[in-house]
Protein backbone atom coordinates (compact mmCIF):
# COMPACT_ATOMS: atom_id res chain seq x y z
CA UNK A 1 0.00 0.00 0.00
CA UNK A 2 1.26 3.46 -0.86
CA UNK A 3 2.61 5.72 1.84
CA UNK A 4 0.54 8.14 1.75
CA UNK A 5 -2.50 6.82 1.69
CA UNK A 6 -1.55 4.81 4.79
CA UNK A 7 -0.95 8.04 6.75
CA UNK A 8 -4.30 9.89 5.66
CA UNK A 9 -5.81 6.67 7.02
CA UNK A 10 -4.43 6.64 10.34
CA UNK A 11 -4.86 10.26 10.58
CA UNK A 12 -8.75 10.09 9.71
CA UNK A 13 -8.58 6.93 12.25
CA UNK A 14 -6.87 9.57 14.54
CA UNK A 15 -9.08 11.90 14.28
CA UNK A 16 -12.16 10.43 14.85
CA UNK A 17 -10.92 8.49 18.02
CA UNK A 18 -9.51 11.83 18.86
CA UNK A 19 -12.90 13.18 19.06
CA UNK A 20 -14.69 10.37 20.65
CA UNK A 21 -12.02 10.09 23.35
CA UNK A 22 -12.60 13.55 23.84
CA UNK A 23 -16.35 12.82 24.10
CA UNK A 24 -16.23 10.14 26.75
CA UNK A 25 -13.78 12.17 29.01
CA UNK A 26 -15.71 14.87 28.93
CA UNK A 27 -18.93 12.59 29.67
CA UNK A 28 -16.94 10.56 32.34
CA UNK A 29 -15.50 13.77 33.85
CA UNK A 30 -18.82 14.63 34.28
CA UNK A 31 -20.24 11.56 36.36
CA UNK A 32 -17.71 8.16 35.91
CA UNK A 33 -17.83 6.28 39.05
CA UNK A 34 -14.44 5.16 37.79
CA UNK A 35 -12.55 7.87 37.39
CA UNK A 36 -13.71 8.45 41.38
CA UNK A 37 -12.21 5.22 42.09
CA UNK A 38 -9.01 5.88 40.62
CA UNK A 39 -8.22 8.95 42.21
CA UNK A 40 -5.59 8.33 45.45
CA UNK A 41 -4.10 5.85 43.10
CA UNK A 42 -2.90 8.49 40.68
CA UNK A 43 -2.44 10.41 44.53
CA UNK A 44 -0.12 8.19 44.87
CA UNK A 45 2.71 7.80 42.63
CA UNK A 46 3.97 10.14 40.30
CA UNK A 47 4.58 9.02 36.98
CA UNK A 48 8.10 8.74 35.09
CA UNK A 49 8.65 10.36 31.68
CA UNK A 50 7.51 6.47 30.12
CA UNK A 51 4.65 6.02 32.01
CA UNK A 52 2.65 9.78 32.37
CA UNK A 53 -0.43 7.82 30.37
CA UNK A 54 -3.00 8.33 32.77
CA UNK A 55 -5.56 5.53 33.12
CA UNK A 56 -8.86 7.13 31.84
CA UNK A 57 -6.70 7.99 28.42
CA UNK A 58 -6.12 4.26 28.54
CA UNK A 59 -9.26 2.88 29.14
CA UNK A 60 -10.58 5.29 26.90
CA UNK A 61 -8.30 3.81 24.14
CA UNK A 62 -9.27 0.35 24.83
CA UNK A 63 -12.95 0.88 24.78
CA UNK A 64 -13.66 2.91 21.64
CA UNK A 65 -11.28 -0.08 19.69
CA UNK A 66 -12.85 0.07 16.45
CA UNK A 67 -14.41 -3.11 14.70
CA UNK A 68 -11.85 -4.94 12.58
CA UNK A 69 -9.27 -3.45 14.94
CA UNK A 70 -8.50 -6.59 17.12
CA UNK A 71 -7.80 -8.61 13.26
CA UNK A 72 -5.94 -5.90 12.23
CA UNK A 73 -3.69 -5.63 15.64
CA UNK A 74 -3.27 -9.55 15.42
CA UNK A 75 -1.81 -8.53 12.21
CA UNK A 76 0.83 -6.51 13.67
CA UNK A 77 2.02 -9.20 16.38
CA UNK A 78 2.24 -11.01 13.70
CA UNK A 79 4.37 -8.49 11.76
CA UNK A 80 6.36 -7.97 14.40
CA UNK A 81 6.87 -11.77 15.05
CA UNK A 82 8.66 -11.87 12.07
CA UNK A 83 11.24 -8.79 12.04
CA UNK A 84 12.24 -7.14 9.29
CA UNK A 85 13.38 -9.95 7.44
CA UNK A 86 9.96 -10.94 6.75
CA UNK A 87 7.84 -10.93 3.75
CA UNK A 88 9.13 -8.98 1.12
CA UNK A 89 5.70 -7.18 0.61
CA UNK A 90 5.76 -5.80 3.84
CA UNK A 91 9.05 -3.74 2.93
CA UNK A 92 9.34 -0.59 2.17
CA UNK A 93 10.88 -0.20 -2.00
CA UNK A 94 14.65 -0.58 -1.78
CA UNK A 95 15.71 2.54 -4.16
CA UNK A 96 19.11 0.78 -5.61
CA UNK A 97 16.46 -2.12 -5.94
CA UNK A 98 18.95 -4.82 -4.56
CA UNK A 99 17.11 -6.25 -1.99
CA UNK A 100 18.88 -9.42 -1.01
CA UNK A 101 16.87 -12.10 -0.20
CA UNK A 102 15.57 -12.70 3.42
CA UNK A 103 18.13 -13.10 6.10
CA UNK A 104 21.12 -13.15 3.27
CA UNK A 105 21.77 -9.10 4.41
CA UNK A 106 25.75 -9.03 5.19
CA UNK A 107 26.36 -7.29 8.77
CA UNK A 108 27.68 -8.27 12.26
CA UNK A 109 24.78 -10.23 14.60
CA UNK A 110 24.75 -8.45 17.69
CA UNK A 111 21.87 -7.89 20.20
CA UNK A 112 20.14 -4.79 21.42
CA UNK A 113 20.64 -3.93 24.82
CA UNK A 114 19.13 -0.24 24.83
CA UNK A 115 17.28 2.39 22.69
CA UNK A 116 17.07 6.15 23.02
CA UNK A 117 15.51 8.78 20.58
CA UNK A 118 15.78 6.48 17.52
CA UNK A 119 19.75 5.30 18.46
CA UNK A 120 20.53 1.79 20.21
CA UNK A 121 23.32 0.43 21.64
CA UNK A 122 24.24 -3.43 20.08
CA UNK A 123 26.30 -6.05 22.22
CA UNK A 124 28.34 -8.06 18.81
CA UNK A 125 29.48 -9.98 21.29
CA UNK A 126 32.94 -9.11 21.17
CA UNK A 127 33.50 -7.86 24.82
CA UNK A 128 33.79 -4.63 24.41
CA UNK A 129 30.97 -2.05 25.02
CA UNK A 130 27.70 -1.96 22.99
CA UNK A 131 28.22 -0.26 19.66
CA UNK A 132 25.93 2.97 19.47
CA UNK A 133 24.04 2.43 16.07
CA UNK A 134 21.83 4.36 13.97
CA UNK A 135 19.07 2.49 12.06
CA UNK A 136 18.75 2.24 8.35
CA UNK A 137 16.30 4.38 6.71
CA UNK A 138 14.63 1.93 5.13
CA UNK A 139 13.64 0.27 8.40
CA UNK A 140 12.39 3.17 9.48
CA UNK A 141 9.99 3.53 6.79
CA UNK A 142 8.19 0.08 6.81
CA UNK A 143 4.79 0.18 7.90
CA UNK A 144 4.65 -1.83 10.81
CA UNK A 145 1.81 -0.24 13.03
CA UNK A 146 5.14 -0.37 15.98
CA UNK A 147 6.34 2.74 16.59
CA UNK A 148 9.77 1.90 16.98
CA UNK A 149 12.13 -0.54 14.54
CA UNK A 150 14.11 -1.99 17.72
CA UNK A 151 13.54 -2.61 21.01
CA UNK A 152 15.76 -4.06 23.96
CA UNK A 153 16.33 -8.01 23.10
CA UNK A 154 15.75 -7.93 19.22
CA UNK A 155 18.85 -9.64 17.67
CA UNK A 156 19.98 -7.42 14.63
CA UNK A 157 22.55 -7.25 12.08
CA UNK A 158 24.99 -3.92 12.30
CA UNK A 159 27.45 -2.64 10.15
CA UNK A 160 30.07 -0.36 10.99
CA UNK A 161 30.60 3.00 10.34
CA UNK A 162 33.55 3.93 11.73
CA UNK A 163 34.47 2.44 15.07
CA UNK A 164 32.15 3.19 17.44
CA UNK A 165 29.54 3.53 15.55
CA UNK A 166 27.27 1.82 13.57
CA UNK A 167 23.93 0.91 11.78
CA UNK A 168 21.34 -1.52 11.81
CA UNK A 169 20.58 -3.29 8.71
CA UNK A 170 18.47 -5.81 9.91
CA UNK A 171 16.23 -7.36 12.79
CA UNK A 172 15.87 -11.23 12.75
CA UNK A 173 12.33 -12.95 13.25
CA UNK A 174 11.24 -12.60 17.14
CA UNK A 175 10.46 -15.52 19.64
CA UNK A 176 7.86 -12.82 21.43
CA UNK A 177 7.34 -9.55 22.45
CA UNK A 178 5.84 -7.27 24.76
CA UNK A 179 3.77 -4.26 23.48
CA UNK A 180 2.05 -1.63 25.23
CA UNK A 181 -0.14 1.59 23.31
CA UNK A 182 1.50 4.42 22.41
CA UNK A 183 0.85 7.71 23.16
CA UNK A 184 3.36 9.89 21.53
CA UNK A 185 2.86 12.90 22.95
CA UNK A 186 0.28 15.53 25.76
CA UNK A 187 -2.10 15.95 22.61
CA UNK A 188 -1.03 13.63 20.36
CA UNK A 189 -3.32 10.55 19.61
CA UNK A 190 -1.80 7.00 18.09
CA UNK A 191 -3.24 4.11 17.85
CA UNK A 192 -0.49 2.07 17.33
CA UNK A 193 2.05 0.25 19.50
CA UNK A 194 5.40 0.65 21.08
CA UNK A 195 7.38 -2.55 21.36
CA UNK A 196 8.77 -2.78 25.24
CA UNK A 197 11.05 -5.69 24.76
CA UNK A 198 11.77 -8.83 22.61
CA UNK A 199 12.61 -12.21 22.47
CA UNK A 200 12.42 -12.58 26.01
CA UNK A 201 11.00 -16.01 28.00
CA UNK A 202 9.63 -14.75 30.81
CA UNK A 203 8.18 -11.85 32.89
CA UNK A 204 8.49 -11.64 36.63
CA UNK A 205 6.07 -9.65 37.66
CA UNK A 206 7.44 -7.11 40.30
CA UNK A 207 5.05 -5.38 42.72
CA UNK A 208 5.78 -4.23 46.49
CA UNK A 209 3.69 -4.64 49.24
CA UNK A 210 3.87 -1.32 50.36
CA UNK A 211 5.49 2.27 49.03
CA UNK A 212 3.62 1.59 46.35
CA UNK A 213 0.90 -0.27 47.77
CA UNK A 214 0.25 -3.80 46.11
CA UNK A 215 -2.23 -3.34 43.17
CA UNK A 216 -3.59 -6.57 42.55
CA UNK A 217 -5.53 -5.67 39.30
CA UNK A 218 -1.87 -5.08 37.83
CA UNK A 219 -0.88 -7.78 38.96
CA UNK A 220 -3.99 -9.50 36.51
CA UNK A 221 -3.49 -7.28 34.13
CA UNK A 222 0.63 -8.80 33.67
CA UNK A 223 -0.60 -12.15 34.35
CA UNK A 224 -2.75 -12.25 31.23
CA UNK A 225 -0.41 -10.52 29.25
CA UNK A 226 2.30 -13.11 29.96
CA UNK A 227 -0.54 -15.98 29.28
CA UNK A 228 -1.82 -14.10 25.83
CA UNK A 229 2.61 -14.29 24.98
CA UNK A 230 2.58 -17.90 26.20
CA UNK A 231 5.20 -16.79 28.79
CA UNK A 232 6.53 -17.33 32.19
CA UNK A 233 5.10 -15.58 34.97
CA UNK A 234 6.85 -15.16 38.29
CA UNK A 235 5.25 -12.63 40.50
CA UNK A 236 8.19 -10.90 42.74
CA UNK A 237 6.33 -9.72 45.72
CA UNK A 238 8.74 -6.73 47.15
CA UNK A 239 9.66 -4.72 50.24
CA UNK A 240 8.15 -7.39 52.80
CA UNK A 241 9.80 -5.81 55.41
CA UNK A 242 7.21 -3.36 55.57
CA UNK A 243 4.72 -6.01 56.02
CA UNK A 244 2.77 -4.97 59.22
CA UNK A 245 0.06 -7.47 59.39
CA UNK A 246 1.22 -10.48 58.55
CA UNK A 247 -2.63 -12.19 57.82
CA UNK A 248 -3.38 -9.45 55.73
CA UNK A 249 -0.29 -10.12 53.40
CA UNK A 250 -1.09 -13.87 53.54
CA UNK A 251 -4.76 -13.13 52.57
CA UNK A 252 -3.34 -11.04 49.12
CA UNK A 253 -0.84 -13.69 48.11
CA UNK A 254 -2.61 -16.58 48.84
CA UNK A 255 -5.19 -16.53 45.88
CA UNK A 256 -1.99 -16.72 43.58
CA UNK A 257 -0.65 -19.37 45.05
CA UNK A 258 -4.17 -21.62 45.61
CA UNK A 259 -3.21 -21.39 41.37
CA UNK A 260 -0.19 -22.22 41.09
CA UNK A 261 1.62 -19.44 40.46
CA UNK A 262 5.13 -19.08 41.28
CA UNK A 263 5.76 -16.18 43.65
CA UNK A 264 8.84 -15.18 45.39
CA UNK A 265 9.26 -12.56 48.30
CA UNK A 266 11.80 -10.36 49.03
CA UNK A 267 13.55 -7.92 50.61
CA UNK A 268 15.97 -5.36 49.36
CA UNK A 269 16.66 -4.51 52.46
CA UNK A 270 17.11 -7.65 54.87
CA UNK A 271 18.13 -9.73 52.09
CA UNK A 272 14.97 -12.38 51.62
CA UNK A 273 14.85 -13.96 48.74
CA UNK A 274 17.50 -12.33 46.73
CA UNK A 275 18.94 -15.73 46.40
CA UNK A 276 15.98 -17.67 44.99
CA UNK A 277 15.63 -14.33 42.65
CA UNK A 278 19.07 -15.10 41.82
CA UNK A 279 18.76 -18.29 40.88
CA UNK A 280 15.47 -18.02 38.44
CA UNK A 281 17.04 -15.20 36.49
CA UNK A 282 20.16 -17.57 35.68
CA UNK A 283 18.73 -18.94 33.07
CA UNK A 284 16.47 -17.91 30.32
CA UNK A 285 15.86 -13.92 29.55
CA UNK A 286 13.71 -12.62 31.92
CA UNK A 287 11.80 -9.13 31.86
CA UNK A 288 11.13 -7.20 34.67
CA UNK A 289 7.44 -5.36 34.71
CA UNK A 290 6.04 -3.61 37.78
CA UNK A 291 5.19 0.01 39.09
CA UNK A 292 7.64 2.45 39.16
CA UNK A 293 9.16 2.49 42.61
CA UNK A 294 8.21 -0.99 43.23
CA UNK A 295 12.45 -2.01 43.38
CA UNK A 296 13.44 -3.41 40.10
CA UNK A 297 16.65 -1.87 39.94
CA UNK A 298 17.44 -2.61 43.71
CA UNK A 299 16.45 -5.92 43.14
CA UNK A 300 19.16 -5.86 40.54
CA UNK A 301 21.76 -4.61 41.91
CA UNK A 302 21.01 -6.93 45.04
CA UNK A 303 22.00 -9.86 42.45
CA UNK A 304 24.61 -8.00 40.69
CA UNK A 305 26.58 -5.42 42.31
CA UNK A 306 28.17 -4.23 39.52
CA UNK A 307 25.17 -3.50 37.30
CA UNK A 308 25.31 -0.42 39.30
CA UNK A 309 22.04 0.51 38.83
CA UNK A 310 21.91 3.87 40.79
CA UNK A 311 18.70 3.83 43.43
CA UNK A 312 17.05 6.00 46.12
CA UNK A 313 17.98 4.93 49.65
CA UNK A 314 15.65 2.31 51.01
CA UNK A 315 11.93 3.37 51.57
CA UNK A 316 10.91 3.98 54.85
CA UNK A 317 7.23 3.60 55.50
CA UNK A 318 4.83 6.32 54.31
CA UNK A 319 7.81 8.18 52.63
CA UNK A 320 7.17 7.11 49.40
CA UNK A 321 6.62 10.24 47.35
CA UNK A 322 7.22 8.29 43.37
CA UNK A 323 10.26 11.23 43.04
CA UNK A 324 13.79 11.93 43.34
CA UNK A 325 14.44 8.26 42.38
CA UNK A 326 17.08 7.28 39.73
CA UNK A 327 14.14 6.34 37.52
CA UNK A 328 14.83 4.03 34.69
CA UNK A 329 13.45 5.80 31.28
CA UNK A 330 14.10 2.91 28.80
CA UNK A 331 14.40 -0.96 28.91
CA UNK A 332 17.64 -2.12 29.80
CA UNK A 333 19.13 -5.73 28.82
CA UNK A 334 22.28 -7.08 30.75
CA UNK A 335 24.14 -10.35 30.50
CA UNK A 336 24.01 -11.72 34.40
CA UNK A 337 27.51 -13.14 35.14
CA UNK A 338 26.16 -15.97 36.28
CA UNK A 339 24.13 -16.70 33.13
CA UNK A 340 20.99 -15.24 32.33
CA UNK A 341 20.04 -11.98 30.52
CA UNK A 342 17.51 -9.90 32.53
CA UNK A 343 15.61 -6.94 30.87
CA UNK A 344 14.62 -3.85 33.43
CA UNK A 345 11.19 -1.62 31.93
CA UNK A 346 10.74 1.54 33.14
CA UNK A 347 7.34 1.03 35.29
CA UNK A 348 4.75 0.40 32.69
CA UNK A 349 0.65 -0.15 33.44
CA UNK A 350 -0.91 -0.79 30.33
CA UNK A 351 0.45 -4.53 28.83
CA UNK A 352 -1.87 -6.73 28.32
CA UNK A 353 -4.91 -5.89 27.25
CA UNK A 354 -5.20 -4.58 23.99
CA UNK A 355 -8.06 -5.84 21.72
CA UNK A 356 -9.40 -8.21 24.79
CA UNK A 357 -13.18 -7.90 24.80
CA UNK A 358 -15.14 -8.02 27.66
CA UNK A 359 -17.21 -10.85 27.29
CA UNK A 360 -13.95 -12.48 26.60
CA UNK A 361 -11.78 -11.57 29.89
CA UNK A 362 -13.37 -14.38 31.94
CA UNK A 363 -11.09 -16.53 29.79
CA UNK A 364 -7.98 -15.29 31.01
CA UNK A 365 -8.75 -16.59 34.80
CA UNK A 366 -8.06 -20.14 34.66
CA UNK A 367 -9.90 -20.73 37.76
CA UNK A 368 -13.33 -19.11 36.03
CA UNK A 369 -13.47 -21.28 32.89
CA UNK A 370 -14.79 -24.20 34.43
CA UNK A 371 -17.44 -22.44 35.48
CA UNK A 372 -18.35 -20.49 31.89
CA UNK A 373 -21.34 -21.70 30.70
CA UNK A 374 -22.77 -22.29 33.64
CA UNK A 375 -24.70 -18.61 34.33
CA UNK A 376 -28.29 -18.62 33.50
CA UNK A 377 -27.72 -15.65 30.98
CA UNK A 378 -25.14 -16.85 28.03
CA UNK A 379 -24.28 -13.35 28.13
CA UNK A 380 -23.95 -12.95 31.12
CA UNK A 381 -21.23 -10.26 32.48
CA UNK A 382 -21.16 -11.69 36.34
CA UNK A 383 -21.35 -8.78 37.96
CA UNK A 384 -25.12 -8.02 38.94
CA UNK A 385 -27.19 -11.20 36.74
CA UNK A 386 -29.35 -13.51 39.05
CA UNK A 387 -28.52 -17.43 38.25
CA UNK A 388 -24.37 -16.75 37.84
CA UNK A 389 -22.36 -19.34 38.27
CA UNK A 390 -19.26 -16.80 38.80
CA UNK A 391 -20.68 -15.21 41.67
CA UNK A 392 -21.86 -18.48 42.93
CA UNK A 393 -18.20 -19.55 43.33
CA UNK A 394 -17.12 -16.82 44.33
CA UNK A 395 -19.13 -16.96 47.31
CA UNK A 396 -18.26 -20.72 47.86
CA UNK A 397 -14.60 -19.80 48.31
CA UNK A 398 -14.02 -22.06 44.65
CA UNK A 399 -12.94 -18.41 43.22
CA UNK A 400 -11.21 -15.74 45.30
CA UNK A 401 -12.72 -12.69 45.98
CA UNK A 402 -9.71 -10.82 45.49
CA UNK A 403 -9.48 -12.38 41.97
CA UNK A 404 -13.01 -11.39 41.02
CA UNK A 405 -12.58 -7.75 42.26
CA UNK A 406 -9.92 -7.40 39.97
CA UNK A 407 -11.75 -8.83 37.41
CA UNK A 408 -14.54 -6.26 37.58
CA UNK A 409 -12.16 -3.94 37.83
CA UNK A 410 -10.65 -4.66 34.65
CA UNK A 411 -14.02 -5.67 33.02
CA UNK A 412 -15.04 -1.94 33.34
CA UNK A 413 -11.91 -0.68 31.29
CA UNK A 414 -12.70 -3.26 28.21
CA UNK A 415 -14.38 -2.30 25.09
CA UNK A 416 -18.00 -4.18 25.23
N1 LIG B 1 12.03 -0.82 52.47
C1 LIG B 1 12.42 -1.26 51.29
N2 LIG B 1 12.74 -0.37 50.29
C2 LIG B 1 13.12 -0.87 49.09
C3 LIG B 1 13.19 -2.25 48.85
N3 LIG B 1 13.57 -2.44 47.57
C4 LIG B 1 13.72 -1.21 47.03
N4 LIG B 1 13.45 -0.26 47.93
C5 LIG B 1 13.50 1.20 47.72
O1 LIG B 1 12.45 1.56 46.82
C6 LIG B 1 12.82 2.68 46.03
C7 LIG B 1 12.59 2.42 44.57
O2 LIG B 1 13.47 1.41 44.14
P1 LIG B 1 13.88 1.24 42.61
O3 LIG B 1 14.78 0.06 42.55
O4 LIG B 1 14.39 2.51 42.04
O5 LIG B 1 12.48 0.91 41.95
P2 LIG B 1 12.15 0.68 40.41
O6 LIG B 1 11.53 1.96 39.94
O7 LIG B 1 11.15 -0.44 40.40
O8 LIG B 1 13.41 0.34 39.70
C8 LIG B 1 14.30 2.94 46.36
O9 LIG B 1 14.33 4.03 47.25
C9 LIG B 1 14.76 1.66 47.00
O10 LIG B 1 15.81 1.85 47.90
C10 LIG B 1 12.86 -3.15 49.93
O11 LIG B 1 12.89 -4.39 49.81
N5 LIG B 1 12.47 -2.60 51.11
MG1 LIG C 1 14.29 1.24 38.00
ZN1 LIG D 1 -22.18 -15.09 35.23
Amino acid sequence: MDDNKIQIENYSEDMQKHVRKQQLRNTRRKSGPKNKAKKPRQKEWIPDSWDDIDDLDYSVDERIMPRGEEERRREIERKALSGTSGGNSERAADPQGSEPASGSRPGIPGLVVGVSSGMCRVDIHNGAAPILCDIRGSLKSQETGFTNVVAAGDQVKINLNGEQRGVVEEVLPRRSILARPYRPDVGKISSKQQIVVANIDRVLIVASWREPNIWPALIDRYLIAVQRNQLEAVICVNKIDLVEDPAEFQATIKPYQDLGFRLILTSAETGAGIDELAVLLKSSTTVLAGLSGVGKSTLLTAIQPSLDLRVGKVTQRGTFTGQGRHTTTQSRLWNLENGGVVIDTPGIREFGLVGIKQAQLAEWYPEMVDHLGGCRYSDCSHSNEPGCAIKAAVANGAISELRYKNYTQIYDELCA
